[in-house]
Formats: C-alpha cells, sequence, structure tokens
C-alpha cells in the first residue's frame, strides 16, 4: 500500500486518465498517515518513556537534564490539576462552561517552555498550559469561564494575548503582529523577537488560517504556527478536514512543515525551539503539527461518547503525556518518590486556591462592560451606561 508521502495531486485529468480524485488505497494511506503520526512524526521520548535519539533535534534538547526534566513534570501535573479543577468547578455551577485541555499538556507546556520573554503568543481558548507558561496565574482564566471579563491579565506584559473563541481569528492577528516585528526590524538580532500562534485541527479548514499562511509566508513573517491536532473538532473527526496530514499543508503556501509527538513534552519543546530559531533568524514562517488526543470533551458541554468510541480513548491512555515523564525520571534519572509527593502537594495546593477564588469571585458592577471601550471618553458609550443602569434601577423594589 502506497503511503500519504508517495500521493502527488495529477495535474491535469488528461495526464492521468481515471485518476484526477485519489483512489481508496490513497485515501486509506492518508487517513492512517493522519491517524497514526505516521513516519514522519519527531519522538524523542516515547509512550514508554525510553529517550530515543534523533540527530536533527537532539542539540535543541541538549539542556534537558534532570532538574529541568523536573521542572516540566510539575508544570504537565500542576496544568492538569487545574483542569480538573475547572471541570468540577463547572459541574458544581461555579462556572458557566470549562474548555478542558486534559491529553495536551506537553504540547502546550514544551511549546510554551520554548518561548522567550520578548515573543508573543496567540491562544485560542484551551491554551490553559501556555497561559501557565507566560506566567499568567490560573485564577486569571476563571473570568472568561464564569462569564465576568474576557480574561484579567495584560497581554502585553505576559506575551500571551487574550483568549479567541471565533475559530482560527487570532492566525490573522498572530501574522499581522508577525509582520509588524519583521517591519520593526525585530528579525536577525541578538534580541530577535518570534510569534506564536495557536490553533486546531479544525481550524484548518477556515479561511482566516489559510489568509494568515499566505500572508505570513509572502511577508516572511516571523510566526509558528502551532497546531494542535487533537483529532476532533467537536464531533468531526481530522478526517473530515483534510486528505494529507496536516503539516503538509505548509508546502503548498512556500514554507516548512514538520509534524511532532504532542504527547512528548520534550520533542515539543525541541521542535518549537527549533522553529521559533528559524522565525528569529528571519526564516519564518514555520508551521508545527503538534500531533495529540483530546481525552475529555469538547467542552463541558459536550458528550463525546455519542460520537467516538470508547477504544480510542483507551489506545489514547497508553500515550500519556505525563505518565512516559515519570516512568523516565523513575527508570532511568532514579528519582525518588519524595519528588512526586511533593508535585502532588503542590497541585492539591493549586487546585484548592483555584476552587477558593472561584468561590469567592464578586459578581461585577453593571457599569462594569461599558468601562474600557474606548482609551478615552465617549459620549455615545455615555449614554448607553446611563440608559442601562436606569433600566436596572427599574426592577428595584420588583419581588
Ligand atoms: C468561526 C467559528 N465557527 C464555529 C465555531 C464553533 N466551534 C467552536 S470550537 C469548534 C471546533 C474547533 O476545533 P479545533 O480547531 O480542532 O480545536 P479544538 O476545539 O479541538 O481544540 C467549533 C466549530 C466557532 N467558535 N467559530
Ligand atoms: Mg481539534
Amino acid at each position: 500500500m502506497s503511503t500519504p508521502q508517495d500521493w502527488t495531486p495529477p495535474t491535469s485529468a488528461a495526464t492521468r486518465p481515471g485518476r484526477d480524485r485519489p483512489g481508496r488505497d490513497h485515501v486509506v494511506a492518508g487517513l492512517k498517515g493522519t491517524d497514526e503520526g505516521g513516519a514522519d512524526l519527531v519522538q524523542l521520548l516515547t509512550p514508554e518513556g525510553v529517550r530515543v535519539p534523533d540527530p536533527r533535534f537532539d542539540s535543541y534538547a541538549a539542556d534537558v537534564d534532570v532538574e529541568m526534566l523536573k521542572g516540566l513534570y510539575r508544570d504537565l501535573v500542576l496544568v492538569r490539576r487545574f483542569d480538573r479543577e475547572g471541570n468540577a468547578l463547572q459541574r458544581q455551577g461555579q462556572l458557566g462552561i470549562w474548555v478542558p485541555l486534559l491529553g495536551q499538556e506537553a504540547a502546550q507546556i514544551g511549546a510554551g517552555r520554548a518561548m522567550a520573554p520578548q515573543d508573543m503568543a496567540f491562544p485560542s481558548y484551551r491554551e490553559h498550559g501556555v497561559a501557565w507558561t507566560r506566567g499568567v496565574d490560573p485564577t486569571d482564566l476563571l473570568g472568561i469561564f464564569r462569564g465576568t471579563d474576557h480574561g484579567s491579565w495584560d497581554p502585553r506584559e505576559k506575551g500571551f494575548h487574550l483568549y479567541t473563541i471565533v475559530i482560527g481569528n487570532q492566525c490573522l492577528n498572530a501574522t499581522g503582529y508577525a509582520m509588524g516585528q519583521k517591519f520593526e526590524g525585530k528579525v536577525g538580532g541578538d534580541d530577535a523577537e518570534a510569534t506564536m500562534c495557536f490553533f486546531g485541527d479544525g481550524a484548518t479548514s477556515q479561511g482566516d488560517v489559510h489568509e494568515g499562511f499566505v500572508w505570513a509566508a509572502v511577508y516572511d513573517a516571523p510566526v509558528v504556527f502551532y497546531c494542535q491536532n487533537n483529532q476532533w473538532a467537536i464531533s468531526e473527526p481530522t478526517e473530515r478536514q483534510t486528505r494529507v496530514p496536516l503539516y503538509k499543508r505548509a508546502q503548498g503556501y512556500g514554507f516548512p512543515g514538520i509534524r511532532v509527538d504532542g504527547n512528548d513534552v520534550i520533542a515539543c519543546l525541541a521542535v518549537t525551539r527549533w522553529a521559533l530559531e528559524e522565525c528569529r533568524t528571519g526564516n519564518g514562517p514555520v508551521l508545527v503539527e503538534a500531533f495529540t488526543y483530546r481525552m475529555d470533551a469538547h467542552t463541558t458541554s459536550d458528550d463525546p461518547t455519542r460520537y467516538r468510541l470508547a477504544d480510542e480513548l483507551e489506545l489514547w491512555k497508553l500515550k500519556d503525556p505525563i505518565e512516559r515523564v515519570r516512568v523516565h525520571l523513575v527508570r532511568s534519572l532514579g528519582v525518588e518518590p519524595e519528588f512526586f509527593d511533593d508535585v502532588q502537594a503542590q497541585a492539591d495546593e493549586l487546585a484548592a486556591r483555584f476552587r477558593q477564588f472561584c468561590v469567592d469571585m464578586p459578581a461585577p458592577a453593571p457599569d462594569r462592560m461599558f468601562s474600557q471601550v474606548y482609551a478615552e471618553g465617549s459620549p455615545a458609550v455615555d449614554a448607553q451606561r446611563e440608559e442601562f443602569l436606569a433600566y436596572h434601577a427599574s426592577f428595584e423594589g420588583a419581588s
């Protein structure tokens, strides 16, 4: 059977009569390439916790010693812990919705830890792990899901933009920002900058992503397009988005694409470091496809048992991003149980703080939504505020 790599689209039906569409074998091979990671997957730590050499990317992970790996493990565990707490808070009526990252911890921690302070990230709505690496306190995410604000961190200070719910839209923002970095001479020097754009497999079907790719390519914008292929766009599987592995799409736009094991934090770190280096030195953009899996529902409003089989989940549990690091730390690096107990205690402490903050959150006053509309006052907004407050006041004393 041919692999997706062997299949080149026919130039015209006339030169390949009867073959102007891929045949069944090609399609099946394409799906395999999409489903299983394929031969081109960059992996440095296997699901069994074995560090495997990679001549191209080892140098980008050369500093990952036992201390650094312990730090990455701590990141993974803490992020998963507050994510689980977010789910519980929604179930208990404290949040309107939660968007779980379960299973995608390594893809996000690896990418986030590869970034430099001066870099800028544009997330979608699931990037709680990247937020963590940018120094955004997890409690700053809660207002979004409790419906009281759009995120309470300063995007410029953190180098982490506010969440974007409109699928793929942040690719335009990220590309524009990266073009600005280029125009302002921030590429190529010692303190060069780059941009990271986070989006999902489903987003690749959006026009905004395509437009972002085109503009970034023709302006050599220093942006890493970081696609977390978690295999699902709500209930739509990846084979409803593409007939070729997603990373291969980059070729059509004229920039490199690479597929990394998104459940391998060391590989995600190394590949993103490489991609950011390409961008900082003027060789951007780059597409990274982090091949991973959404272990939980799309959001707390979704029930994945209606559209996917349980055995798929069971298979991916064997590729868990945290367990492989734990096994490597214990078996290969001799890390003692006290370390893991300590991380667990830190995770429980974070979860308790996260929960308490959420429960204690005050409901914002009704006029707050008018407060940040423009940098300066506006008569139109002032009038709307007055009208709204008067409307609210009309309910006073009503039972
Ligand atoms: C423009 C637009 N269309 C549709 C939606 C509804 N929607 C929310 S999430 C989602 C699926 C996105 O899937 P993917 O890009 O794979 O990201 P994931 O949720 O898997 O991280 C859709 C269609 C939306 N938010 N914005
Ligand atoms: Mg997806």
